[in-house]
């Protein structure tokens, strides 16, 4: 996160005489309810069950500069979907509507959070700029703010959103079951039985989100509660057939098995000794390694 921060202060810099941005939200929301969450087996953040968004945003943002550049001749534009540079949900707050909460996600007070951003960098003024509604944070009305709410503060299962609007991404279950490559420390593994790839939990708290409309896109996962040990024993052509094209990608195979063999120590559940025999003495070192940290935690009586 460290690299490109000049471009991170200034869009403009992603693209030669930026003037303008034109915010994309997605909708991903697959209809999960917070109690089913917390009881269910573990499960994949709802974003994931789609096809990846990098690629299928990115080409309808592009059919959208296609006809904007048909309207204004000698355009220049810019897609950009998660990856680049740029501070999405900042730019995105301010838009008219909307604002960063306490959960640190951009939430439409009439859409909710769960929407993935992408925008496009414009080079001339084509459109009327959005004027930014002012949000008073003491109150939590129909044009937003959170107000005295701290309900993803108090649902956040790792202490992750302990100061308000401000994540440690340290202990957020996204970044340790997605991004961290190596072990995971036992103090986060209680939660990966409730969520195997990424966490929707501050988000199914928010009250914002309790009437979000339910996305109309493909699910290419289509169980909302994933079973682990398919999962924990997958080989490659498994891991293609049950993920390709998928952002759960993100964590790579070796990720995910490492994340649902901790599923499976977490429940006790009684295929856990099939699913550690499975890994095999050319498997990624890390499987070893959580195979070590669970004899450890649950040795043998
Ligand atoms: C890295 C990353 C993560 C990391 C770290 C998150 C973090 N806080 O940085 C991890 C892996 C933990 C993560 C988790 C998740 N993420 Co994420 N993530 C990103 C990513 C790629 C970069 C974020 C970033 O720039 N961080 C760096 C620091 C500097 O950013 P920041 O602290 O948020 O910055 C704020 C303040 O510092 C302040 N600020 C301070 N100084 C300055 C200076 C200037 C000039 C400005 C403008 C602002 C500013 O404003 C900033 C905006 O709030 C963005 C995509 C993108 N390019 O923006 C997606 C993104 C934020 N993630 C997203 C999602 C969906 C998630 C998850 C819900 C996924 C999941 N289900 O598991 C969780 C939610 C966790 C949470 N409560 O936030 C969405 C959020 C959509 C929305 N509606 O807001 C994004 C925008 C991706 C997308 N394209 O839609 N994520
Ligand atoms: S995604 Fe989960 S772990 Fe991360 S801040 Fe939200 S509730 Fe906490
Ligand atoms: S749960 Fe409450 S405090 Fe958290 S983002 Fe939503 S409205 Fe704000």
């Amino acid at each position: 996160m460290k690299n490109y921060l000049d471009k991170r202060e200034n869009p403009a810099l992603l693209l030669d005489g930026a003037k303008q941005a034109l915010i994309i939200g997605f909708n991903y929301y697959q209809g999960d309810k917070l109690n089913e969450a917390l009881k269910g087996r573990a499960r994949i953040a709802q974003y994931a069950r789609l096809k990846d968004y990098h690629k299928s945003l990115k080409k309808r943002g592009e059919l959208i500069i296609d006809e904007l550049k048909a309207e204004v001749p000698g355009l220049n534009c810019r897609v950009m979907v998660d990856s680049a540079p740029i501070l999405e949900r900042a730019l995105a707050s301010r838009t008219s509507r909307g604002f960063i909460g306490k959960n640190t996600l951009f939430i439409h007070p009439e859409q909710g959070s769960m929407f993935l951003l992408s925008e496009i960098l414009i080079d001339q003024v084509i459109m009327e700029a959005d004027q930014k509604i002012p949000v008073d944070p003491t109150q939590r009305s129909e044009v937003g703010g959170c107000g005295s709410c701290k309900r993803c503060q108090v649902y956040c299962p790792t202490g992750a959103l302990d100061e308000a609007y401000r994540l440690d991404a340290r202990k957020c279950l996204a970044y340790w079951t997605i991004e961290h490559r190596g072990v995971i420390p036992f103090e986060y593994w209680p939660w990966v039985k409730t969520y195997l790839f990424g966490c929707d939990l501050c988000q199914l708290a928010c009250p914002y989100n309790r009437t979000h409309e339910i996305s109309k896109e493909d699910v290419i996962l289509k169980a909302a509660e994933q079973d682990p040990f398919p999962i924990a024993c997958m080989s490659q052509d498994d891991y293609v057939q049950m993920f390709g094209g998928t952002p759960a990608t993100r964590a790579k195979r070796s990720g995910l098995r490492r994340n649902a063999l901790i599923a499976l120590a977490e429940t006790r559940d009684e295929r856990l000794a099939a699913a550690m025999d499975s890994v095999l003495p050319h498997d990624e070192s890390v499987l070893h390694e959580t195979l070590e940290q669970i004899r450890l935690r649950y040795p043998k009586d």
